[in-house]
């Protein structure tokens, strides 16, 4: 590892918690937005915090990357013996109680390539301030259980910067001298800096209004620029069904008479909730049916829901500090899963939950990263914002509601809101509140907070003909984690059922129990080993267990063929339906892999392939659980449930069994692919997007035959889809074949000015079998519409390339790794989140085989010993590295 140093980075740690010196009641910001710099004055009228422990503890204002000009205490400009500064920050030590602090800092967005902060995209102005970005735009206390009253005008040339937009209401406009124009916001309500936003720039605007349950006006905006005007629409309608959701499920109201959404090309991440600004990667918010896939429409439903439900998850009540990061966002993604889930089809939104929850978080908890959801310390908060604080993050809260039922969830919430409306909290407030609201022990339910790694549960059925019983011993074990060897027994929802030789649900009655109730029960499981028994049990029954997968672990249950064929062909919970036949898949995967590596044979047992053709044939089945239930794992997901990887291994046996299963099932898609043809336009509800599903991965098996006629189908979907669900699926059954490349060619003339459409042409070929390699990369690299500095460029080429394109990343001569390690050195000069987002490539290494371990390793030891990483960067590599 490198060596440490006096520069090394310190992680902060929750245990040193202290609350704030001083608060603040009120900031006035004027920004003077320029070509060549920006200005912002600040005025903060600040009182000492009664609870810090410290009545005479100095002002300590956070500031990066600011040139300040001037500071004026209670009016008195102070000469710099009055006040310190450094990298950092800018220490005021003799302060008032109460006192009116006035900053000048001039600032460069021009030249801001990290994209947090103030910065210029397309020669727009745009910020991103959460975690820690306000402290580049001036001196704060950017924390977020500091919460102000904010106030901000922004000055601006008038023909360059016409549309000058920040958060709350819009209360005054003018002109200036010299061609310039002002526009004057205030947000009624307390909020952190985090929560801060300013947008300026040539934008054009989709209106809308919605009127609230209580009859409240609002207005609501969508700023793009001018060309996009024509792809919002289904943002705005998204936006429309989220508020009333969350009216309807929650009681939950939105509060401002605006509603402001703005599109930006270059963003880090999805988008951001600023209250009622919020700020938008552009591939959450442009959709048209001709650029845009079904799946990028259920995307910009879910984040505009997303960042919707924050305005009360996040900004009405929001966090004390870092750490407590899941209390916002498990809880948001949360509500948006339930959203999503009565939109469209709740089993398929649920499966696909699963499947993120799995291929993703699940590693990260395997790996060096691993942290519980609410973290303990960190080095960089930026390299936070992971599956395990929003999806696993997620899972805990949802078992919340599968412990205290929907209506016991609710009256939890609701005494969440009641107690903190207005406030920064903690997540032990959240389980407080849903504890107290229901009178329900929640103390052994705080583990999921402070432990990491995924539980595995073992569960072992006993049926005792005699006494007509059934015995479930459930056992549960944490695997060991960075810092956190021991495991103490986390509080697990078990939901499940039994079913009968027919695969019906039986009823259930636990020992102890009057009477029995039908269908699924949720068991609470808290011990490290328990017996649950059910009587009155007719015949032996097959167990469905973690129905609608009811807690993030795995489970180990010793099912027979048989009965995961049982439970594929009639499990009442479509989970379990789908889980029996990932079960069976992965089985026959696993041997696959090991015939691979051993030089074998790769053929498919016959049970699997007669229970996907029994699939296909289930015309009483949601087609888009059909798709799921026919669509492999990730050869990532499959390396993780390898003790040591081999990536052409992998990679072979997932080709074998897809080829395997198009060959003995070729003429079972066919039909599928021939009756599923669309009839008409293009539609966006759920029975359409199912249908496509089905259809496309039919196509996807049928291209995989090197048959003349089976690529004709996709050429001629290529080249006559009306929408680009089936264009781009066309297209990536192409791209394995060499007549993809005509296709590549018209699909990247026809869409050179759509940056979302060619991210797609970038991602197919980064994943490709046939293109996906080191030297295709770096030559797209060069493409004229790549740019290093685009963060939605940089993942659809690269980002995919290291993290989803495994025998091509894991080259057998480490090119991939040499690859990998520049790049992340030259985007951390430009943008050190996105360098860290790829560093994370690297995560798996101590498990590949040993040649491949030791190419990963010197790249790694490369990345850590260079002068001048980000912390960011720094953070990820040495934690690898230890
Ligand atoms: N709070 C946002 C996510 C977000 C986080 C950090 C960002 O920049 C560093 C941007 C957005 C959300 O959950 O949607
Ligand atoms: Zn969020």
């Amino acid at each position: 590892m490198a060596k440490l140093d006096v520069n090394t980075p310190q992680p902060i740690q929750l245990k040193d918690y202290t609350p704030p010196a001083f608060l603040i009641d009120k900031v006035d910001l004027t920004f003077d937005l320029d070509e060549d710099h920006s200005r912002v004055s600040s005025r903060l009228v600040l009182h000492r915090n009664p609870d810090h422990p410290d009545a005479r503890a100095p002002l300590t204002l956070d500031g990066k990357e600011l040139t300040l000009e001037s500071v004026k205490l209670d009016g008195e400009i102070l000469d710099g013996s009055r006040y310190q500064t450094d990298a950092e920050s800018l220490t005021i030590a003799a302060m008032p109680d109460n006192a009116i602090l006035e900053i000048v800092t001039v600032i460069h967005p021009e030249t801001n390539t990290s994209l947090n902060g103030l910065y210029r995209s397309g020669g727009n102005f745009y910020t991103q301030c959460e975690a820690e970005g306000f402290r580049k735009i001036t001196y704060y206390l950017d924390r977020p259980d500091v919460m102000a009253r904010f106030t901000t005008t922004i000055v601006a040339d008038k023909n360059k910067w016409p549309v000058l937009l920040s958060n709350g209401n819009r209360v005054g406009e003018g002109t200036l001298d010299r061609n310039r124009h002002w526009v004057k916001w205030v947000d009624p309500f307390k909020k952190p800096a985090y929560l801060f936003a300013l947008v300026g720039g040539k934008l054009s605007r989709l209106a809308d209004r919605y009127t609230t349950s209580s009859g409240r006006e609002v207005a609501l905006e969508i700023w793009v620029e001018p060309a996009d005007l024509d792809k919002c629409d289904h943002a705005m309608a998204s936006l429309k069904k989220s508020m009333l959701w969350d009216e309807q499920r929650f009681g939950l109201e939105y509060d401002l008479d605006t509603y402001m959404i703005v599109a930006v090309g270059d963003f880090n991440m999805g988008a951001m909730e600023n209250k009622g600004l919020n700020i938008f990667n552009t591939k959450y918010v442009l959709a048209r049916s001709d650029t845009a896939t079904d799946v990028d429409f259920d995307g910009i439903e879910a984040v505009i829901a997303h960042e919707y439900f924050h305005n009360w998850t996040g900004n009405r009540v929001t966090c004390r500090d870092w750490f407590q990061l899941s209390l916002k966002e498990g809880l948001t993604v949360f509500r948006d899963q339930e959203f999503s889930a009565d939109m469209g089809s709740a089993p398929v939104q649920r499966i696909e939950a699963v499947r993120t929850l799995r291929t993703h978080q699940f590693a990260e908890d395997a790996g060096p990263m691993a942290h519980p959801i609410r973290p303990e310390s960190y080095i960089e908060i930026n390299n936070f914002y992971t599956v395990t604080v929003y999806e696993k993050g997620a899972e805990v809260v949802r078992m919340y509601q599968t412990l205290l039922g929907r209506d016991g969830f609710r009256r939890g919430m609701d005494l969440y809101f009641k107690r903190h409306d207005g406030q920064a909290v903690t997540c032990d407030d959240f389980r407080a509140a849903m504890a107290d609201a229901n009178d329900y022990d929640l103390n052994q339910f705080a583990r999921w907070y402070s432990q990491a790694g995924t539980p595995t549960l073992s569960v072992r059925g006993q049926y005792d003909a005699a006494a007509a019983s059934y015995t479930l011993t459930v056992s549960q074990t944490c695997p060991a984690t960075p810092g956190q060897g021991e495991k103490l027994p986390m509080h697990i929802p078990l939901a499940l059922g039994l079913l009968g030789p027919d695969g019906a649900d039986l009823p259930l009655q636990l020992a102890g129990e009057q009477e029995a109730l039908a269908g699924t029960r949720v068991l609470s499981v808290q011990e490290a080993s328990q017996s649950f028994t059910f009587i009155n049990v007719p015949v032996a029954p097959v167990p469905s267990l973690l129905r609608n997968f009811s807690a993030p672990v795995k489970l180990d249950f010793p099912y027979s063929r048989a009965q995961l064929a049982l439970q594929m062909a009639h499990d009442s919970d479509a989970f379990c339906r789908w889980e029996a036949g990932q079960t069976m898949m992965l089985q026959d995967l696993q041997t696959l892999i090991e015939a691979a590596r051993a030089g074998g044979e790769l053929g498919l047992k016959d049970d699997f392939v007669s229970a996907m053709r029994q699939v296909l044939a289930d015309d009483a089945l949601d087609p888009a659980l059909v798709a799921l239930m026919l669509t492999l794992p990730a050869e990532t997901y499959l390396a993780d449930q390898q003790s040591e990887i081999d990536p052409d291994a992998i990679r072979a046996a997932r080709e074998a069994m897809k080829l395997g299963l198009a060959r003995a099932l070729r003429s079972e898609f066919k039909a599928v692919y021939s009756r599923l043809q669309d009839q008409g336009a293009y539609r966006f509800d759920a029975q359409s997007v199912a249908r496509r599903s089905l259809k496309n991965v039919a196509l996807s098996y049928l291209a995989e035959l090197d048959e003349p006629a089976m690529l004709e189908l996709a050429e001629q979907q290529f080249a006559r889809a009306d929408n680009m669900t089936d264009s781009q699926a066309a297209l990536t059954g192409l791209v394995n074949w060499a007549e993809g490349d005509a296709a590549l060619a018209g699909f990247a003339a026809k869409w050179a000015e759509e940056a979302l459409v060619m991210d797609k042409w970038f991602t197919l070929q980064a994943i490709s079998r046939r293109l996906g390699t080191v030297a295709k990369v770096k030559a797209l690299m060069q493409h004229p519409a790549f740019a290093l500095t685009n963060p939605n460029k940089v993942r659809a080429l690269v980002g995919a390339f290291l993290h989803s394109n495994l025998a091509g990343f894991h080259a057998a001569d480490g090119s991939g790794y040499e690859f990998a390690a520049d790049t992340i050195l030259a985007v951390d000069k430009l943008n050190p989140q996105m360098a860290a987002r790829l560093a994370g490539c690297f995560n798996r290494w101590k498990k590949l085989e040993p040649g491949r371990r030791a190419g990963m390793r010197s790249a790694l030891e490369r990345v850590a010993a260079h002068a001048g990483l980000s912390r960011d960067v720094y953070e990820i590599v040495s934690k690898n590295l230890q």
